[in-house]
């Protein structure tokens, strides 16, 4: 069965402003990359953001924000802030929205977990609806032994009821039709395998050809290259080739 491009999605109707976005750059960039930016000094994150991505996910420690933000704007990526939030409706509307970071002010897209149900997804669309934020659900975990699997079809249903905010899933592969949802795997380096607290890794091609997921987002595989822009290029270019081939477009 032929699957619809990056484009072809970005038109469908009653998208998330950040859904459409997304699919569009992806696209226009012919890149599926979301570079995981793990680094703990503002410095850096700032250099390793002029690397070419559609996404950047970043663990926000400072208020140097605004210097993200505009090279979010002059290089054209969205910020997903990877807060993984898990907590009640009241609570995650703070988190979300107030305290020192601000971060639904600033960030185009962050992600729950489903465990409080979906009053997290009420409590964080309160917040994100309004300023055109789209959310993703955590479905599956990278990690070894994770205990998602349990209850991934409840989740699934979920999304779907709140598909006015939820704009996807953290997952290992393709959890639902609905060509509107975006699915974004972590865990992905060029050889399979993992590290040595758990983590567990799958190659780009294996994730988007295979386990028909639409996003990589890869963190050490591109930060502790010697050459981060060159291993980049590997990974767009990996993951970009195995989407080719899953719409049927490769040569
Ligand atoms: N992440 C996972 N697995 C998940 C969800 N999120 O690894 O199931 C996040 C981690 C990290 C990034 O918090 O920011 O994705 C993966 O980094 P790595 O490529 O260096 O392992």
């Amino acid at each position: 069965k032929l699957q619809l491009s990056y484009s072809d999605r970005a038109e469908l109707p009653n998208l998330h402003p950040p859904a459409s976005k997304l699919l569009k750059i992806m696209e226009e960039k012919q890149s599926n990359l979301c570079v995981s930016s793990d680094v703990t000094n503002s410095e850096e994150l700032l250099q390793y953001s002029r690397i070419n991505s559609n996404l950047q996910s970043v663990h926000v420690t400072t208020t140097f924000i605004q210097k993200v933000q505009a090279l979010a704007e002059k290089h054209d990526f969205l910020i997903f802030e990877d807060r993984k939030f898990a907590d009640i409706r009241n609570t995650v509307k703070h988190q979300y929205e107030g305290g020192l970071y601000q971060i639904s002010s600033w960030s185009h897209i962050v992600n729950a977990h489903a465990v409080p149900g979906p009053g997290v997804l009420k409590g964080l669309s309160a917040a994100g609806k309004p300023l055109g934020r789209g959310c993703l659900l955590i479905a599956q975990m990278s990690s070894q032994d994770h205990w998602l699997l349990l209850f991934c079809v409840a989740q699934v249903q979920m999304a779907e009821e709140h598909s006015d905010f939820v704009m996807g899933f953290i997952c290992g592969s393709k959890l639902t039709e609905r060509p509107e949802f975006i699915h974004m795997t972590p865990g992905v380096q060029m050889q399979a395998g993992g590290d040595l607290l758990g983590q567990q890794y799958t190659t780009p091609e294996e994730v988007v050809y295979n386990k028909g997921s639409d996003v990589i987002i890869v963190g050490r595989g591109i930060l502790a290259a010697s050459d981060r822009a060159e291993a980049a290029e590997l990974y767009r270019k990996s993951g970009w080739d195995a989407y080719r081939k899953r719409v049927g477009q490769s040569s």
